[in-house]
C-alpha cells in the first residue's frame, strides 16, 4: 500500500517533500548511508609524532614564547590529521608535549577534564595537585583528576618536557567543560621529596583506615613511580619467561582504573620480542619511554625511538616488535568509558 503510493508519487512531489523535511530540520533515515557500519569506522587515523621534530620545535617555543597568564602552559598538542584540524590526538583523547623552562611556573587552575602526565625524559619539576607536591621524574605517572587544582614549577636549572593526556575531547563532546583559575597570589613552590598521597597510599596492599572518602571518583595515589613499575615488569617477565608483559596502573583502594575516563598501562617487550597483533575498541595513545623497535597500526609501520608518540584508532590492528634493546611503552586509553558502557571489545588479530 505504502509502496504503491510511493511509486505513484511524481518526482516533484518527492523533491518537495524532501525540501520540506530540510526546511523543518528533519532528515529521512532511509536516505542515510554509513550510519551503522559493520565495525568501527574512525575518522582519526593512525599517526606517529617523532621526538626529534618535537624537541626542536619545543626548544624554539621555549626561546620565543614566555609562560604567563593567558597562555599559562607551553603545550604543543598532537593534532591527528584525520580530525579536521581539531587539536586532538584521537577522537577521545588530547595528547601533548608540555615544556617548562628553568625556574618557570605554570600557575594553578582546575577543570572538569581529567589529565595525566607521563615523564619521558628528565626530572626536577614539581606538580602540586590540590596542594600536594608531586616530584616528577623519568617514567613517573602523575594524575591530575577532574576538578583538582594543579600547577607546575621548575626550580631546577634545566628545562623539562613531559607528555600530557586529557579526556578533553570526551568531556567536550558531552558539553561538560568547566574551568577555573586558581588563586592569583603567590605560587606555592614547595619541593617536598615525598607527596602526601604517597605517604598514605604507596604501600602495596596497605591503605590507611578512616582516611579515604570512597566517594572520591579517582585513585587517591596521585603518582606512580617508575622504580615500582620497572620492578613489577622485571618480576613478572622473570617469572613467566615470556617476551612481553603489560602492567596496569590501578586505584589502590578498589578494583578500578586510576581515573574514571582513562586507563594507563606499561608494556615491556624484551629485545627481539613481540606483542602479537591485537585490536580493541576505543582509542589509544602510546609513548615510547625506552628502547626501539617497530609498531604496526593498521597498514602503517612506525620505527620507534624513545620519546616518540603514536596513536591507535578504535579496532585497528596493533602489533609491536622490539629491536635489539628492550622496549618500554606507556599506553593510555579511554577503555574505562567503553567498559562502563559495555561496548569494550578486545581480540587477537591477524
Ligand atoms: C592543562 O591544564 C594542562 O595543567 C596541560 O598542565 C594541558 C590541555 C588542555 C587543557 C588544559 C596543565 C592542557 C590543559
Amino acid at each position: 500500500m505504502t509502496t504503491k503510493r510511493f511509486v505513484a508519487a511524481g518526482h516533484s512531489d518527492l523533491d518537495e517533500l524532501y525540501a520540506d523535511f530540510a526546511a523543518h530540520d528533519l532528515q529521512p533515515l532511509w536516505e542515510m548511508k554509513g550510519l551503522l557500519t559493520a565495525a568501527p569506522a574512525p575518522r582519526m587515523v593512525p599517526f606517529r609524532w617523532r621526538t626529534g621534530d618535537l624537541m626542536k620545535l619545543g626548544q624554539r617555543a621555549m626561546e620565543l614564547v614566555p609562560i604567563d597568564r593567558g597562555g599559562d602552559r607551553r603545550v604543543l598538542a598532537f593534532a591527528n590529521p584525520g580530525l579536521s584540524g581539531a587539536p586532538y590526538a584521537t577522537n577521545s583523547l588530547w595528547a601533548a608535549a608540555q615544556f617548562l623552562g628553568p625556574h618557570e611556573v605554570a600557575p594553578a587552575h582546575r577543570h572538569s577534564p581529567a589529565a595525566l602526565r607521563f615523564v619521558l625524559e628528565g626530572s626536577g619539576v614539581w606538580t602540586l595537585v590540590n596542594g600536594d607536591p608531586l616530584h616528577m621524574g623519568r617514567g613517573d605517572l602523575v594524575l591530575t583528576p577532574s576538578m583538582c587544582f594543579h600547577q607546575h614549577h621548575n626550580p631546577s636549572p634545566r628545562s623539562m618536557v613531559w607528555l600530557d593526556v586529557l579526556d578533553l575531547p570526551m568531556i567536550d563532546f558531552l558539553d561538560a567543560i568547566f574551568f577555573e583559575e586558581g588563586p592569583l597570589d603567590e605560587v606555592d613552590q614547595r619541593t617536598d621529596p615525598v607527596s602526601g598521597s604517597e605517604i598514605n597510599y604507596a604501600h602495596p596492599g596497605i591503605v590507611p583506615v578512616g582516611l579515604y572518602d570512597p566517594a572520591t571518583p579517582h585513585s587517591p595515589l596521585l603518582v606512580y613511580r617508575w622504580a615500582d613499575t620497572d620492578t613489577a615488569l622485571e618480576a613478572i617477565l622473570g617469572a613467566t619467561g615470556e617476551s612481553a608483559a603489560t602492567v596496569r596502573f590501578k586505584d589502590p583502594t578498589r578494583a578500578a582504573d586510576v581515573m574514571p575516563t582513562m586507563r594507563c598501562e606499561m608494556l615491556r617487550v624484551r629485545p627481539r620480542g613481540e606483542l602479537p597483533p591485537e585490536r580493541q575498541t576505543g582509542s589509544r595513545v602510546v609513548a615510547v619511554l625506552a628502547g626501539g623497535g617497530t609498531a604496526t597500526v593498521a597498514d602503517q609501520e612506525y620505527d620507534l625511538r624513545a620519546g616518540d608518540v603514536y596513536v591507535i584508532p578504535s579496532w585497528a590492528t596493533h602489533a609491536v616488535a622490539a629491536s635489539d634493546g628492550q622496549l618500554d611503552l606507556f599506553v593510555t586509553s579511554d577503555a574505562p568509558v567503553l567498559e562502563a558502557l559495555h561496548v569494550h571489545r578486545t581480540e587477537p588479530a591477524r
